[in-house]
This record gives C-alpha cells, sequence and structure tokens, in this order.
C-alpha cells in the first residue's frame, strides 16, 4: 500500500496541533518544514510526532556544505525521524547527513531531492535530475522525493532509485494526477499531500478519502 504523508505547512501552532490530531487515523506520516518550524519553534517536530504517533520528516531541505549540513542535522534529527536534503550541493553534503543520522542510536531517514514538482525545476533541476536519482542509489539514501506533477519523470526516476522509497508530492493542490501516480508508486513508496487536506473545511474528511483511495 502507497503511503500516505501529510505536508503540515501551516503558520499557526495550535491549529497545526489540532489538525494532526484529527487526522492521525488516516495517515501514515507528516512533514514538517520551515513554515511551521520558523512560526513556532524545532520543538514543534517533537509534539507532531507525540500527537500523531507517527513517523515525522523534517523538510529542511538542506543545501549548504557539509559541516553546516552536519549541524542543521544534529539538531532536527534530535526530533524529527528524518530529515529531506538536496542533492545538487554534490556528495559530500549528503554523506554528511548521513554521517549525523547513523550516530543516532534509532533509525533516522536521509531523504535526498531529485527533481521537484514546480514548473521551475524545469529550469536547472531536471537537466541533471536523472544523476541526482544515480547519486542517491549509490549513496544508499533511505528515501528520494520526486514529482507527482510529471508521472513520466516520477516513473524514470523510481526505475533509477529501484528498491529506495519514493516520496512523492504534487498531488492536490498542485494539480497532479493520483490515478497515474497510484500506477507507478509501489507498497513503501508515500505520496505527500498539503494544502488540499490541511486548507480542507474538515481536514480529517479529506486524509479520510486519501487513506480509502490508497487502499482500494
Ligand atoms: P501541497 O502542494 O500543499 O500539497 O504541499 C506539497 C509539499 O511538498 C510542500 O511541503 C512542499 O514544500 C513539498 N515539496 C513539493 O511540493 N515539491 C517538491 O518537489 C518537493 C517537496 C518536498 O521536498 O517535500
Amino acid at each position: 500500500m502507497v503511503k500516505l504523508m501529510l505536508a503540515l505547512d501551516v503558520t499557526d501552532e495550535k491549529r497545526a496541533i489540532e489538525i494532526a490530531r484529527e487526522v492521525s487515523p488516516y495517515i501514515d506520516a507528516v512533514k514538517v518544514g520551515y513554515p511551521l518550524v520558523l512560526s513556532s519553534r524545532l520543538g514543534i517536530v517533537g509534539e507532531i510526532k507525540d500527537v500523531t504517533g507517527k513517523e515525522v520528516i523534517c523538510d529542511f531541505k538542506l543545501a549548504d556544505i557539509p559541516s553546516t549540513n552536519e549541524k542543521i542535522a544534529s539538531l532536527a534529527l534530535r526530533y524529527g525521524d528524518g530529515i529531506i536534503c538536496h542533492g545538487f550541493l554534490g556528495e559530500d553534503s549528503v554523506r554528511a547527513v548521513q554521517e549525523v543520522a547513523r550516530r543516532y542510536g534509532e533509525y533516522k531517514k536521509v531523504i535526498m531531492v531529485t527533481e521537484m514538482s514546480h514548473r521551475g525545476a524545469l529550469q536547472f533541476l531536471q537537466p541533471v535530475a536523472d544523476k541526482l536519482a544515480k547519486m542517491a542509489k549509490r549513496l544508499k539514501v533511505d528515501g528520494v522525493v520526486a514529482p507527482s506533477t510529471r508521472p513520466e519523470r516520477l516513473k524514470t526516476i523510481k526505475d533509477i532509485v529501484g528498491d529506495i522509497p519514493v516520496m512523492s508530492p504534487g498531488i492536490g493542490a498542485q494539480g497532479g494526477d493520483l490515478n497515474r501516480v497510484l500506477d507507478i508508486l509501489e507498497e513503501e513508496d508515500y505520496i505527500i499531500v498539503g494544502r488540499d487536506i490541511y486548507e480542507s473545511e474538515n481536514p480529517a474528511k479529506r486524509a479520510k478519502y486519501y487513506y480509502h483511495l490508497l487502499r482500494d
């Protein structure tokens, strides 16, 4: 079964906790990024984990030199089960994050971005995305991010990374075609959905809709 990761990009801490609690029976994971952390504090990542009882991934899209990536990852992984980093900075920047993850006693995921879902990704990222996917495979990262907005690219990237789980944003507000995406994704993969759930009038109902869709 393809899993559902909620992108909790709300900037009101109370509302974030409320939504997290309401949707928790219907989701498999939560992704917390700059909108929520910068409007509250890093510890919110741990609170979201406590409230939902689900895997929480820090989406900080690390894109720096190894020593800075290392510092940020050390802080984030105190609370998060995993962290998203960019690959275009090169192998050493990703390896630095993997080193930090390895130092934690428990399993922490390092997830690498390949091609992104927005139009601007065509400009600089797409031309190198296959190379990034190959690097992700070589480095044995724990997951890659690839776009639901371009199913043919999602398929290519999935074929390159093989058994590495794919986490795919672009369903809902970005207009990705869920049926096509579900034809490509497999058991250990995730769709990432944000606004279509947290901006809906009834986030729990919307999350439940995806919950059933992924199981049918
Ligand atoms: P919605 O468009 O509201 O469903 O949110 C998508 C989430 O996925 C947001 O948190 C984005 O920052 C994130 N995302 C993308 O939309 N596109 C990408 O290519 C990569 C990400 C990501 O790394 O999570």
